[in-house]
């Protein structure tokens, strides 16, 4: 094995009752930020919160209450802005629930640290400032592209922001500029083996050593599958937006479980159901509080991932602690080719659909190495006694509506009344095929 370069060695085996402390002070700083917000003060005060001073152990922590998807779509756009407009220097977005997407906002030293945090993160796999990365994940309001891009120039890796898709295009840029690292969903890079063989690449046109595969989740066997077909090594790493993308967990070359930045994060279990607190070890959905953030502080966020802390110290030494693979999610959100959608969405769009009735289903499967959405809809008996260019129409009309919501097109099939399945129960309106590998 390579040896480590330790590019923060300090930071990141800090003793952990050192590394607790600098989280209390944080914390402090934090709660004082968030108390600037409309959203928290209101927040904080109804949980008996009124000064940062307030909280000072583990404790007083927990009394903080849980922040949600749903408040952050409350709070849109500025309830939560803890910066001066003038000061915010970046956005980005992600999926809400329903129409109202998920907004952060970030200073100009909120993306230095973000930046730092992602070199870090890089420099863990071993990557140094001889690299080649090509950033295959989508640049914009997507965190995925232009985070990691930021941290791999601040390790000075050489940056090819290729962007995703375009996969003809990804492999010739490979070949010609000897890419070492490549960022991609680890359905996309399945994808990419199968056109790079149509294609008749061979294996040294390529200088390829890594894979930074995340925003998805994906079984060990898939890692292992894209390690043997490209003959690299892949590393998970595992982010959200509303906590600045990825950068926040990330494997080290032991590829065993990703290192939480515990000096930026705070980073609790708690059973989904009761949510009470979980111990090391236990498995349970994911809450994190980001620290340091000015322009946005979130205290206490329901992840709504399902992972455990792994107890045993890494190898590598550093005493962030390890979250396991994600292995499910607390709620119903979908992850289809590395967006994220929910049910909600789908469901608002169609409904708002005069010629749509009331019942729907939505289908996911593998198409390939790729993901297939179906949303089938049952139409109101009017539309199927007119022309079929008007069923075409409406077709087109609903698959843009949802493409303008869930940023992808999902192939749409009309039904008439009565057609599809009724549960007898509660109803069943998704139906996820794809199996875990
Ligand atoms: O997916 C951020 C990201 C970009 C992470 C690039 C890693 C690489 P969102 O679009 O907000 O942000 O989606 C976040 O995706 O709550 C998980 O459910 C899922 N997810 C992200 N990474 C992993 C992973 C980005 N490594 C949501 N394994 C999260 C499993 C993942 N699930």
């Amino acid at each position: 094995m390579e040896k480590i370069v330790f590019r923060h060695q300090e930071i990141e085996t800090l003793p952990l009752p050192q590394l607790k402390e600098l989280q209390r002070q944080k914390l402090q700083k934090t709660v004082e930020a968030a108390l600037k917000t409309p959203f928290y003060k209101k927040r904080l005060n109804d949980a008996g919160i009124r000064d940062a001073r307030d909280i000072q152990t583990e404790a007083d922590f927990r009394k903080i209450p849980y922040t949600t998807k749903h408040d952050l779509r409350e709070a849109f756009p500025y309830g939560m802005l803890a910066a001066d407009k003038a000061d915010v220097v970046r956005m980005h977005a992600s999926s809400g629930t329903t129409g109202v997407p998920t907004v952060v906002y970030l200073t100009q030293a909120d993306l230095d640290k973000a930046a730092e945090l992602n070199a870090r993160s890089c420099a863990c796999t071993g990557s140094t400032k001889n690299d080649v990365f090509q950033n295959m994940m989508t640049y914009g309001l997507f965190t995925g592209g232009l985070m990691l891009h930021y941290g791999a120039e601040r390790l000075g890796m050489m940056v090819i922001p290729s962007g995703s898709g375009n996969t003809k295009r990804q492999l010739q840029l490979m070949k010609d500029f000897r890419t070492t690292v490549v960022h991609a969903t680890p359905s996309y890079l399945l994808h990419m083996y199968d056109v790079m063989k149509e294609e008749g690449f061979r294996p040294e046109d390529f200088a390829l050593k890594k894979a930074y595969i995340g925003a998805e989740p994906h079984s060990e066997d898939i890692r292992k599958k894209i390690e043997m077909l490209y003959g690299i090594d892949a590393y998970n790493s595992y982010g959200l937006s509303e906590m600045n993308g990825p950068g926040l967990a990330f494997e080290c070359v032991y590829k065993n479980g990703m290192h939480l930045w515990e000096d930026y994060y705070i980073g609790e279990i708690i059973n989904p159901e009761t949510l009470q607190p979980l111990s090391d070890g236990e498995r349970g959905e994911l809450v994190l509080t980001i620290l340091e953030r000015n322009g946005m502080p979130i205290l206490r966020y329901r992840t709504r991932d399902l992972t455990r802390f792994i107890p045993e110290p890494c190898p590598c030494g550093r005493t962030h602690r390890r979250l396991e693979r994600m292995t499910g999610r607390s709620d119903d959100m979908l992850i289809i080719n590395g967006v994220n959608v929910f049910p909600s969405q789908i469901e608002e769009v169609i409904m708002k659909m005069p010629e749509i009735g009331n019942n729907y289903l939505i289908r996911v499967q593998k198409q390939g190495p790729l993901d297939k959405l179906t949303v089938k809809v049952e139409v109101t008996s009017s539309v199927f006694t007119d022309d079929t260019r008007d069923l075409e129409n409406l077709q087109k009309r609903i698959q843009s509506n949802l493409q303008a919501v869930v940023f992808i097109r999902p192939a749409v099939e009309l039904h008439e009344p009565g057609a599809l399945p009724v549960s007898q129960g509660k109803a069943v309106r998704v139906i996820d095929e794809r199996k875990e590998s």
